[in-house]
């Protein structure tokens, strides 16, 4: 499978996420056919230093059971010991650049929202890029406003061989749009978090 087609169904998810076990979670989400995870660990109630190591580790564990793909989200620290496949930030968070003289041979995934951001970033070194948010979220605290599916073309337009995954607002009733705008897949928290029948949505995404 090549990067496109691993990154079709892209869960990202961390315990701040989860009203129950997130390794439950990511369990269900594996058997619906999750394709890749991202562990972000982050914003109000994530855990943190030794308890976010002991999570990651699990997680990771299930992920390399299962061949899904392993994503930390800004956390250079937590490559190594996670053997992560890869790395996620955004904007505001390592300078891709730097990241790619620290692990020539990581994934690593850049989020754009805006021209001026795509302008203002090295796009040559990264592997591939989340666009969004696409649709309005609750999730991400400090979320800029929604771009819509019209990102997603632009970003696909510019940069057409690069791996392109939509985020933001993402639902098994929207996903759909976001495939047809130009992605290569979708990444997911709370529809999938928050799910009664974690499985399900994923299948249906
Ligand atoms: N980056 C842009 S929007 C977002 C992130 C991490 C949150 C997406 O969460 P949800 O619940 O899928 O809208
Ligand atoms: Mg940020």
């Amino acid at each position: 499978m090549n990067l496109q087609e691993r990154l079709r169904k892209y869960l990202i998810m961390g315990s701040q996420n989860c009203q129950r076990d997130s390794v439950a979670i990511l369990e269900e989400a594996i058997a619906g056919g999750i394709t890749a995870f991202q562990f972000r660990e982050k914003g109000p109630n994530a855990l943190e230093g030794e308890e976010k190591l002991e999570l990651g580790l699990k997680l990771r564990q299930l992920c390399r059971k299962h061949h899904v793909l392993f994503i930390v989200n800004d956390d250079s620290v937590l490559v190594e010991p996670l053997e992560a496949d890869g790395i996620h930030v955004g904007q505001d968070d390592m300078d891709v650049e730097d990241l790619r003289s620290t692990f020539p041979n990581k994934i690593i995934g850049l989020s754009v929202s805006s021209e001026a951001e795509v302008r203002n970033s090295a796009i040559d070194v990264v592997d591939y890029l989340g666009a969004g948010p696409v649709f309005g979220t609750s999730t991400k605290v400090d979320a800029k406003a929604p771009v819509g599916v019209e990102w997603i073309t632009s970003v696909k337009a510019m940069f057409p061989d690069m791996p392109l995954v939509g985020i933001g607002g993402i639902t098994a009733q929207n996903s759909r749009s976001v495939l047809v705008a130009g992605a290569d897949g979708v990444s997911v928290i709370s529809a999938v978090t928050h799910a009664d029948d974690v499985r399900s949505v994923v299948e249906q995404l």
